[in-house]
């Protein structure tokens, strides 16, 4: 039987120091798995030599590696842009330092995007090795989350993520362009009536984040407060 093709989309910010090593694992990786594939490097804002190496690993395997680079700050933004330009009908969102293992990670998402919308790749249920005050904010957004929007999910990060692109596509237009993304999905997806799927992976990251974990903190109560107005209000109209 053939595999169904899977975009792996990678978002990056100032990511010089890896980017060329951590492509190069995820290359050879997913050429063993013989599946029809691409890797989509999704930047914007670097201001280190992220997107010259993102152009040459694009120049030396044409048919594997593509470069968004886009003006407009934003994770989301990034993603969305990615997803939109996608080859294949399996998205998968994986983070550009390989934190997670995705050699379980990719092929049990795949399989599980036969029957699911989204795969949620959780550090929660799963194991982590991450910085107790980042675990601590990410609980208490998870609690906030389940109370507010009623979503059965205990990661809302952006890397080991699934989604079936056709499922995705009528709601990329009204997504957040930051990492409140994945949640505003998710929701999405669950009232409309589509599956999700939460799965445990095995995480080992750290290393200093990318996002300034203050202003992460802020931003995603923020949002989480606002849509949920917006939507509470919406339904009571
Ligand atoms: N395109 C884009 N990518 C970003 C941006 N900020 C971070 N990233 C990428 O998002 C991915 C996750 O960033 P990390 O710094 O590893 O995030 P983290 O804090 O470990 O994430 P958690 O899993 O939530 O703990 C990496 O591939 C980053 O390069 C951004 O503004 N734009
Ligand atoms: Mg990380």
């Amino acid at each position: 039987m053939k595999l169904a093709g899977i975009s792996i989309i990678i978002p990056v910010y100032n990511e010089a120091a890896i980017l060329g090593v951590n492509v190069r694992r995820l290359l050879s990786y997913m050429g063993r798995t013989r599946r029809p594939f691409e890797l989509i490097i999704s930047d914007n804002g670097s201001t280190d030599r992220t997107v010259e190496i993102a152009r040459r690993l694009a120049a030396e395997h044409p048919k594997r590696v593509r470069l968004v680079t886009l003006a407009k700050r934003g994770v989301g933004y990034a993603f969305k842009t990615a997803a939109k330009a996608a080859r294949y009908e399996k998205l998968i969102s994986i983070d550009a330092d390989l934190t997670v293992d995705y050699r379980s990670f990719i092929p049990e998402c795949a399989r599980l995007l036969e029957t699911n919308s989204i795969v949620v790749g959780s550090k929660t249920v799963g194991s982590q090795r991450r910085p107790f005050t980042r675990k601590l904010l990410s609980a208490g957004f998870i609690a906030l989350t389940r109370l507010m929007l009623g979503i059965r999910l205990t990661d809302h990060s952006i890397g080991a993520k699934g989604y079936r692109r056709k499922d995705i596509l009528p709601f990329l237009s009204g997504i957040d362009s930051g990492s409140f993304y994945v949640t505003m999905l998710v929701y999405r997806i669950s009232k409309a009536g589509k599956r999700y799927v939460e799965i445990p992976v095995v995480c080992d990251d750290r290393r200093k984040s990318k996002f300034s974990i203050s202003r992460e903190t802020a931003y995603r109560f923020k949002s989480l407060v606002s849509f949920w107005l917006r939507e509470t209000l919406e339904y009571a109209a």
